[in-house]
This record gives C-alpha cells, sequence and structure tokens, in this order.
C-alpha cells in the first residue's frame, strides 16, 4: 500500500487539508483502503486463491506506476476472466426494463462504438478516449478501492479513477469492492451523460479542501447517488447507480419491493449509514438528475470553507477565489 500523510495548506490564513490543484496532481492521490483487497479480506472470494491474487498484483503494478498523462494501459485478459465478464449477457437483458434512459443511451454507444459486448472486455484506453469526446471524462487506472478524499478530488478534474482487474470467478454477481465489470458497465454509461457528468465534477469540487466530517457526509452522498441512486422516469422508478448496475443480484433486489425507498434529499442523505458488504437496506429515489444537481448544489454551498473554487478547462487546474 502506498499512503500519503496527512497533508495541510495554508490558504486565506486558515489550514486546509492538501488537495490538487492541477491534474498532474492527481499522482499523488493514490491512497488505498485495503479492507476489501483479497490478500486481507479473509472474506474476499480470492483469499484463498493464490493465481487470483498474483494476478491481481501484476495489474495492481500498472497502475501504480501510472503518471497523469501516460497512455492508460492495457490488460491482455485470460480467458477464464473474459468468462467472468460474461455476466454481460445477464445484465443486459435485464437493463431495458430497469436502469434509467441515459444508462441505456450510453451503453448502445459503446456497444456500436467501442467494442461493448459479452465476447472481450474493453480497455481503458479506447473506453476513456470514447468518454473524453462525450462529456471530457477521462479515466485513470487505480489498483483499488481508493480513501474517500482522493476519489472524490479526481472528479473534479472529471478524472475516474478505474480499477482494472475483474472479480473472482466464483462470484459474478455481485461484489463488495470495485473491479472492472463494476466500472465499465455501471459507471462509463453514466458518465457518457453530460448532465450526470456535471453532476459528478460537482461532487468532486465541493469536496477540495473540506474536513473529515464533510468528506464522509460528501462521500455518502456519492454512495447513494452515483453508486446506489435510483430516479423517477415516466412514473416508474428507474437505477442509475453504478453498484446497482453492475451488480445482478442487488439490481433485480433494488427494483423490488423488498427495500426501503426514501426520497433524495442531501442533508438526511448525508447522514444515513450505509452498507458496505452486501445490498443496501434504503434506497434514495431523485425525481431528475436536474433535481438532484440542483439539490446538491445547495447542500454543497452550505459546507464551511474558507475559500471558493473554480475549474479551468483550459489549464485543467483548480482556481482558488475569496469567498464572495
Ligand atoms: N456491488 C457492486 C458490484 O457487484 O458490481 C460493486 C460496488 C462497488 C462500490
Ligand atoms: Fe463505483
Amino acid at each position: 500500500v502506498r499512503c500519503m500523510p496527512e497533508e495541510k495548506v495554508c490558504l486565506r490564513s486558515t489550514t486546509v487539508p492538501w488537495f490538487p490543484r492541477q491534474i498532474k496532481d492527481l499522482d499523488r492521490c493514490n491512497m488505498l483502503i485495503t479492507k476489501f483487497d483479497p490478500d486481507m479480506d479473509h472474506d474476499h472470494p480470492g483469499y484463498n486463491d493464490p493465481e487470483y491474487r498474483k494476478r491481481r498484483a501484476v495489474i495492481s503494478e500498472l497502475a501504480f506506476r501510472y503518471k497523469q498523462g501516460d497512455p492508460l494501459p492495457v490488460v491482455e485478459y485470460t480467458a477464464e476472466e473474459i468468462s467472468t465478464w460474461q455476466v454481460y449477457q445477464q445484465l443486459r437483458s435485464i437493463y431495458p426494463s430497469l436502469a434509467c434512459k441515459q444508462f441505456l443511451d450510453g451503453l448502445q454507444q459503446l456497444e456500436k462504438e467501442c467494442g461493448y459486448g459479452e465476447d472481450r472486455i474493453p480497455q481503458l484506453r479506447e473506453v476513456s478516449a470514447f468518454l473524453k469526446e462525450r462529456t471530457g471524462f477521462q479515466l485513470r487506472p487505480v489498483a483499488g478501492l481508493l480513501s474517500a478524499r482522493d476519489f472524490l478530488a479526481s472528479l473534479a478534474f472529471r478524472v475516474f479513477q478505474c480499477t482494472q482487474y475483474i472479480r473472482h470467478s466464483s462470484a459474478p454477481m455481485h461484489s463488495p469492492e470495485p473491479d472492472c465489470c463494476h466500472e465499465l458497465l455501471g459507471h462509463i454509461p453514466m458518465l457518457a451523460d453530460k448532465e450526470f457528468a456535471q453532476f459528478s465534477q460537482e461532487i468532486g469540487l465541493a469536496s477540495l479542501g473540506v474536513s473529515d466530517e464533510d468528506i464522509e457526509k460528501l462521500s455518502t452522498l456519492y454512495w447513494f447517488t452515483v453508486e446506489f441512486g435510483l430516479c423517477k422516469q415516466n412514473g416508474a422508478v428507474k437505477a442509475y447507480g453504478a453498484g446497482l448496475l453492475s451488480s445482478y443480484g442487488e439490481l433485480v433486489y433494488a427494483l423490488s419491493n423488498e427495500p426501503e425507498y426514501k426520497p433524495f434529499a442531501p442533508e438526511e442523505t448525508a447522514v444515513q449509514p450505509y452498507q458496505d458488504q452486501t445490498y443496501q437496506p434504503v434506497y434514495f429515489v431523485s425525481e431528475s438528475f436536474e433535481d438532484a444537481k440542483m439539490k446538491l448544489r445547495k447542500y454543497s454551498a452550505n459546507i464551511k470553507r474558507p475559500f471558493t473554487v473554480r475549474y479551468d478547462p483550459f489549464t485543467c487546474s483548480v482556481e482558488v477565489l475569496d469567498q464572495p
């Protein structure tokens, strides 16, 4: 594990946690959380599979060595990995009735233009180029689950930190940690939507330099929206959260009448206890993305910070401004 020490910076005569100001500072946003790692977690289906762990280490090394601006690493997936990826088929068959429209549109474009399908695992390099043209998002490889602060900070730059290994073949329907099925099937189609991309970047910008308590709240908001969010569309409830869209088991569960639904309300959602081992007991339903974005903006404006930030897309950097 490569960790970063808790570094502080002084801004407007207040000390705040360090945050990236330029896109290349993301090379320092690499603090991993190892609780679901197959080397650490005894419940991980790969814990007793030395071959799987060795493979993970090889793919992790690619991410550790990566520097901003390098070409994205290409992984040659094995036949076993490709057969795990074939959950694609099952998921694909339930998306039309359970996934939101933006997701279905994004996935259709990826199938047409980016080689999405059950036969091969798409490469981050081609997917990143695709997103860049649609919404300006780009990918960077990461070795596992990142700390919330580092993960959210990357979103401020429209950079999505993306794992490249795949889940264990014995548990294709649900994984507590992110893997390439989760990223490629859950996140990427949504990040191809302009409004959703904007929503994601705004959570990222709101997170820069805030206290640990506020990071915890923002990452809970992220959890119940970007990861496990539901929204209303034409009078029906549909999934837009990536954690749902990449897990056959939880997608079906979330849209059954078992779990509890609550309306998305940032103040409440931010303090809702969440479940990161198995399915969520409660899901939050947004009226629309527009509505979720407006509510999030209002929430973020109330987070205490001695400065405001603005993203400059020409230089890919964050400008720090005085509080108006
Ligand atoms: N549970 C999700 C899946 O099985 O794809 C991954 C969630 C990662 C936060
Ligand atoms: Fe995710």
